[in-house]
């Protein structure tokens, strides 16, 4: 790998770009895998490449669904694996939640591989390597679940993906946290609660939020009844736009 200076002004970026390819490299994650990478980091720079005000407020009431739920599911595909293997294991820890690898480029190789290396970084069980289940009304990979994990869950953590997996989730009545940069993706505009934000700082956030949640004793059905997915998508898009209507000008609640 390049050495890339500490006071490079784009060093984090670079860094992290460096890791998809060392995913690619160790077939962990696919080559398409470089292009959504490109996608979330033009938006990450139009946000500032900081966590929204509105963003912290979904990734809380995120946690707090995770909490609530009766079985949550963690789905692990190569750009989530490559990023934030760590964790997500550790947000798996703080709420009890299962890990499931699933992918759009599905190979029984690569689905190994992502679940060795979440293993390397601390996992006990990792999903996904069944595949026993389908979600109905999807023609692609992403279908293949399995039966005691993101099939039987009713909270799914969906990070990562513009595409037609999250609305068929919702058609099986299961509640979806979705983590996108890109307000607009189809993930992220079905989602009970998108979190726009980049996985690096979202996933460290709501794992943050579920201890102190938790810890607190905190009304959780409050703060999952008074969230409003469309005011958090809304302020996101303003703050891409660079709108003088301030983020914090709108809240989620
Ligand atoms: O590993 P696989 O085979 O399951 O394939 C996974 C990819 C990511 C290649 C696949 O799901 C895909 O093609 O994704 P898309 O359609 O490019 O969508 C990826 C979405 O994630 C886009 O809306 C990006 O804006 C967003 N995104 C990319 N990087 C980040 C991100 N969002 C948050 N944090 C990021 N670091």
């Amino acid at each position: 790998m390049t050495e890339v200076p500490a006071d490079h002004p784009r060093h984090d970026s670079l860094v992290t770009r460096h890791r998809i390819e060392e995913g690619v490299d160790r077939g962990i994650t696919s080559r398409q895998g470089l292009i959504a990478q490109g996608r979330g980091e033009a938006f990450d720079y139009l946000l500032g490449e900081r966590t929204i005000e509105s963003a912290d407020a979904a990734a809380r009431v995120a946690a707090a669904h995770l909490l609530s739920a009766r079985h949550p599911v963690l789905s692990v595909n190569g750009n989530v694996a490559a990023l934030c293997s760590a964790e997500m294991v550790d947000l798996a820890d703080a709420v009890g939640a299962d890990l499931e690898v699933n992918l759009f480029g599905r190979t029984d190789e690569r689905v190994r591989a992502i679940a060795e290396h979440l293993r390397e970084h601390g996992a006990r069980e990792v999903k996904g390597l069944a595949g026993d289940a389908r979600i109905p009304n999807l023609s692609h990979e992403r279908a293949k679940v399995d039966s005691d994990g993101i099939y039987d869950a009713d909270v799914v953590l969906v990070p990562l993906e513009d595409g037609d997996r999250a609305e068929a989730l919702g058609e099986m009545n299961k509640i979806e946290i979705v983590i996108d940069l890109n307000p607009l993706s189809r993930s992220a505009q079905v989602a009970a609660v998108p979190i726009i934000d980049n996985i690096i700082r979202a996933v460290p956030t709501i794992a943050r939020h579920a201890r102190e949640l938790r810890d607190s004793g905190a009304d959780l059905d409050a703060l999952i009844s008074g969230f409003d997915p469309h005011a958090a998508r809304s302020a996101a898009e303003r703050a891409i736009r660079g709108s003088t209507d301030d983020d914090s000008s709108r809240s989620p609640f």
